[in-house]
C-alpha cells in the first residue's frame, strides 16, 4: 500500500489557487519563496500581522502568492508604500520583495532613504541582474561586459554592491545568500524578521530566460551549480569586501548585525527631549490616543 501524501509545509502560506506560477523552469525567485515560507513557518508570528508589499517585475509577483496581506504596488514604490502601511500600523511586520531594478533603479531613492531613517522593515531583493519581467534590460547590478537588450556590446558601467549601499546608508541588518544556499537564506530571514529597523537581504539568483541564456552561461541548474562553486560564506565581513565581480567570487553571509533606533524611536527621543512633559507619544492614526 502507498504512503499517504503528506502536505507541503509550504502550501498553507500560498494562495495556492493561483498556482502554478508565472516563472520560467530554472528560475531562481520560487526557491527564495520557499525559504521565505520556511521562516515564516519557524517564526511563530500571527500571520495576519504580516504584510507584504512588492512592485512591479517578475519577482513583483511574490506578493500575488503569498496567502498574507499582500500589496502589488507601481514600480519603485514598494518602498514608499510599506513605510505609510508600516507608519499607520506599527504591530504589522512588514515586509518588500522585490527586484534589482524596481528597489535600485527606480526605486533607488528610496531604497537609500529608507536605510538612513532606519525604517522598520524587511526588504528582500532577489537580484538577477536584470529587468526580467520587461526583457532582458541592463540594471545598476548587470556585471561589466555582461550582454543585456539594451547594452549588445556588453554592460560599461559601475555597478552597485547593494549590501554595501545599505549598509553605508545605516541599514541596522544586511545579508547576501543567493538562491542556492536555501538552509542558510531561511535562517537569516527568519533572524531578519525577528529585528527592528531596516533590515535588507540580497539573493543572487538565475533568470535563465533573458540572463543566462544571453551570456551562453546556460540554464538555471547550470547557475546553481556556479554559486555553489564560487561562493565563500564570510559572515561579518566588511561590506568594503564584498564586491561582486562576473562569474569571480561571490562572498555570502550576513554582513552587518548591529543595532540603532528606528526611525520612530528617533522622532520620540526628540521630541521628548525638546518637548518634555508636553510631547504627546506617537500613536497610529487608525489608533485612539491613549489620553482620548
Ligand atoms: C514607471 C514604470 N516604468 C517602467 C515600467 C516597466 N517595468 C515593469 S517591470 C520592470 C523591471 C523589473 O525588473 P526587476 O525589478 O529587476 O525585476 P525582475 O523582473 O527581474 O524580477 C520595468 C522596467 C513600469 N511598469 N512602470
Ligand atoms: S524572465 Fe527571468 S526572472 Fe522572469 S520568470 Fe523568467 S527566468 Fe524568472
Amino acid at each position: 500500500m502507498s504512503e499517504p501524501v503528506k502536505p507541503n509545509p509550504t502550501s498553507k502560506y500560498l494562495r495556492t489557487e493561483r498556482l502554478p506560477s508565472i516563472w520560467c523552469p530554472g528560475c531562481g525567485i520560487g526557491t527564495t519563496v520557499n525559504c521565505f515560507t520556511r521562516a515564516l513557518d519557524g517564526s511563530g508570528f500571527d500571520l495576519d500581522k504580516v504584510a507584504i508589499v512588492s512592485g512591479i517585475g517578475c519577482t513583483g509577483r511574490v506578493a500575488g502568492y503569498l496567502n498574507l496581506d499582500s500589496f502589488h504596488t507601481t514600480h519603485g514604490r514598494a518602498i514608499p508604500f510599506a513605510t505609510g502601511l508600516q507608519m499607520a500600523n506599527p504591530d504589522l511586520k512588514v515586509v518588500v520583495y522585490s527586484g534589482d531594478g524596481d528597489l535600485s533603479a527606480i526605486g533607488g531613492n528610496h531604497l537609500i532613504h529608507a536605510a538612513r531613517r532606519n525604517v522598520d522593515m524587511l526588504v528582500v531583493c532577489v537580484n538577477n541582474f536584470t529587468y526580467g519581467m520587461t526583457g532582458g534590460q541592463v540594471t545598476p547590478t548587470t556585471f561589466q561586459t555582461a550582454v543585456a537588450s539594451t547594452t549588445p556590446y556588453g554592460a560599461y558601467e559601475e555597478t552597485f554592491n547593494l549590501p554595501r549601499l545599505v549598509d553605508s546608508c545605516g541599514g541596522v541588518y544586511v545579508a547576501r545568500w543567493t538562491s542556492y544556499h536555501v538552509k542558510q537564506l531561511a535562517k537569516s530571514m527568519g533572524e531578519a524578521l525577528n529585528k527592528k529597523g531596516f533590515r535588507f537581504i540580497e539573493i543572487l539568483s538565475p533568470c535563465p530566460t533573458l540572463y543566462l541564456r544571453r551570456n551562453k552561461l546556460g540554464e538555471g541548474l547550470d547557475e546553481m551549480k556556479f554559486y555553489k562553486e564560487k561562493s565563500v560564506i564570510k559572515n561579518g565581513a566588511s561590506t568594503t569586501e564584498t564586491d561582486l565581480d562576473y562569474r569571480k567570487e561571490i562572498v555570502v553571509g550576513t554582513f552587518v548585525n548591529r543595532e540603532r533606533p528606528t526611525n520612530v524611536e528617533a522622532m520620540e527621543a526628540r521630541m521628548s527631549e525638546v518637548l518634555g512633559a508636553k510631547y504627546v507619544p506617537y500613536e497610529s492614526p487608525g489608533k485612539k490616543p491613549a489620553w482620548a
